[in-house]
């Protein structure tokens, strides 16, 4: 019975349940040590047979039940250990989950155009890629006319291009990012006949030196509202109610005569922060010019379209949307809003 003993020592010693699983082979498997002690019983007499059965079946209860007590050993202490290091301190404060939020443009953007919304406008969109003849010809900004100047010009490398115009027709000619909303003003006429009220919100860029209220990519919301009879007045009443809306009933409005040669008479208008106590200078304005009208029914001829713009006034604005939201949110550098810190963009998101 030595053979037990060193049988019973080593199941008792099996450092895994996979040892344990090939001791198991070794004495009960089917080619096992007392397997084949088991066939071996053939061969003796019944005497010896039922003496040696015996002793062999209790061998086989003994290394059975060694077997399983020494598997529930490994199995408790896998589990033991298992407890032990993956333990979770239930106590340890949760990790915060972020929503996304809306960028603090997009926000202001949002606001303004609800508020001209609410006065009867809608919001469209135009190319951020503009042709030449959009963004500066139809707005009475002819090539080498000084005006031009006025706005530094990201051009598209190369001659030839061409774009969809406002009825999706090919538009051949120099390509260019567009340097303010306005050329919209031009594809909605030619599209539309009036009365109508539009805002245009929208990403512009301009070939410049940023500093604190600079920058080269920023977004305007330009404004345009054309109809019979509509005059320098109601202009007035837009951005008083753009006011109003933007920083209460003690809000103001200013007009400043300026040049722009797509409107005459031109302004540029402040509105009055009560808060601040300080004039901000928003943007530009004016009554349409005449010569937008009619470039824009020679484009509609070329078309096969009527005239439409005969007989008929119209105002526009464009106003810069970074300036407004610096205030409404306490930015102090226009180079924020586009910089890609996280730690900025962060204080505008939600929190679930
Ligand atoms: C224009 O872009 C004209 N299209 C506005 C206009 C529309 C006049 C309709 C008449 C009729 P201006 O270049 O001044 O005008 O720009 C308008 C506003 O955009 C400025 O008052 C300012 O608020 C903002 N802006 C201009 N340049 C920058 C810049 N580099 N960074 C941030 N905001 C700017």
């Amino acid at each position: 019975m030595r053979e037990l003993e060193e049988a019973l020592a080593a199941i008792a010693k099996a450092p895994d349940l996979e040892a344990l699983r090939a001791l198991k082979a070794r004495y009960l498997g089917k080619k096992g040590l007392l397997t084949e002690e088991m066939k071996a019983l053939a061969r003796l007499s019944l005497e010896e047979r039922k003496e040696r059965g015996r002793a062999l079946n209790a061998l086989k209860e003994a290394l059975e039940e060694a077997l399983a007590k020494r598997a529930r050993e490994l199995e408790e202490e896998a589990l033991r250990k298992a407890l032990e290091e993956e333990r979770q301190d239930v106590s340890l404060p949760g990790v915060r989950l972020f929503a996304g939020g809306l960028h603090p443009i997009t926000l202001m953007e949002r606001e303004l155009v609800q508020i001209f919304r609410a006065l009867g406008y809608q919001a469209v969109e135009g190319p951020e890629v503009e042709g030449e003849f959009f963004n500066f010809d139809a707005l009475n900004i002819p090539e080498h006319h000084p005006a031009r100047d006025m706005w530094d010009t990201f051009w598209l490398e190369g001659e030839g291009h061409s774009l969809p115009g406002p009825l999706g027709e090919e538009v051949r000619g120099r390509l260019l990012l567009r340097t303010h909303t306005s050329p919209m003003q031009v594809r909605y006429m030619v599209a539309h006949t009036p009365p109508f009220r539009i805002v245009v919100p929208g990403r512009v860029f301009r070939f410049e030196q940023t500093d604190a209220t600079h920058e080269a990519v920023f977004h305007q919301l330009e404004g345009l509202v054309v109809g019979e009879g509509i005059s320098m007045a109601h202009l007035k009443g837009a951005i008083y109610e753009l006011a109003q809306a933007l920083y209460g009933p003690h809000s103001r409005v200013r007009f400043q005569p300026v040049y722009f040669p797509f409107v005459e008479p031109g302004a540029q208008f402040a509105i009055w922060w009560p808060e601040g106590k300080k004039w901000l200078e928003l943007g530009g304005a004016g009554m349409v010019h005449p010569q937008v009208f009619q470039a824009v029914d020679a484009y509609r001829k070329t078309l096969g379209l009527p005239p439409a713009y005969e007989g008929v006034t119209g105002f526009a604005f464009g106003l810069g949307i970074e300036r407004l939201a610096m205030l409404r949110y306490g930015i102090p550098d226009i180079r924020y809003f586009f910089g890609g810190r996280l730690k900025f963009l962060e204080q505008f998101r939600g929190v679930l």
